[in-house]
């Protein structure tokens, strides 16, 4: 078991765009399970692994209540999005004890390949969809609080900003 730092906003890294995984080799695998580690750890719902300052394009969740049905998604895609959209409660270990309401597709449909290379199609809805749109967006350098206001952001920056300054002394 291995847990791996996670970032934490304003991190520039959060910001860089994920490559595509060209194999499913033991390496990613190893990063598989300690996503995986890290997100239990964490009492998340998901990971990207932008998030552990590796982009490729890999996301472990599982919404599951008994935290037994983790989902890996290695490249995924969106191949379809529900047309009516919900304002959703998120939450983000790169921005610990910040919630607030983004619109997200009610349903998506997702390509990726699974923890041993297949391909699979997961059709999602609820909070599952909210997962995989979340995760996606930190594949793409966005944390959820670009959907906010400047103002909201501005002060949400201003706190981890002294959170962590207060960590370091
Ligand atoms: O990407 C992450 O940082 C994980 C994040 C995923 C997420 C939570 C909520 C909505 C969308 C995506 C979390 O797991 S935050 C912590 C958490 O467990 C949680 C927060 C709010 C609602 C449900 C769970
Ligand atoms: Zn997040």
């Amino acid at each position: 078991m291995a847990l791996l730092p996670i970032l934490c906003y304003p991190d520039p890294r959060l910001q860089k765009v994920a490559k595509t995984v060209a194999t499913v080799d033991a390496r990613v695998t190893t990063l598989i399970a300690d996503m995986l580690d890290t997100m239990y750890e964490a009492s998340g719902i998901g990971l990207a692994a932008t998030q552990v300052d590796v982009h490729e394009r890999l996301i472990v969740i599982d919404v599951s209540e008994e935290r037994d049905q983790p989902l890996v998604l290695i490249n995924p895609e969106l191949i379809w999005t529900s047309e009516d959209k919900h304002l959703n409660e998120e939450g983000c270990l790169s921005v610990p004890g910040i919630y607030d309401g983004v619109e997200r597709f009610n349903a998506v449909h997702a390509r990726a390949l699974d923890e041993h290379g297949q391909s699979r199609v997961i059709e999602a809805d609820g909070l599952l969809a909210v997962c995989i749109q979340h995760e996606m967006d930190h594949l793409m350098g966005k944390v959820f609080v670009e959907y906010l206001s400047p103002l909201k952001r501005g002060r949400i920056k201003t706190k981890m900003l002294k959170a962590r300054r207060e960590e370091s002394v």
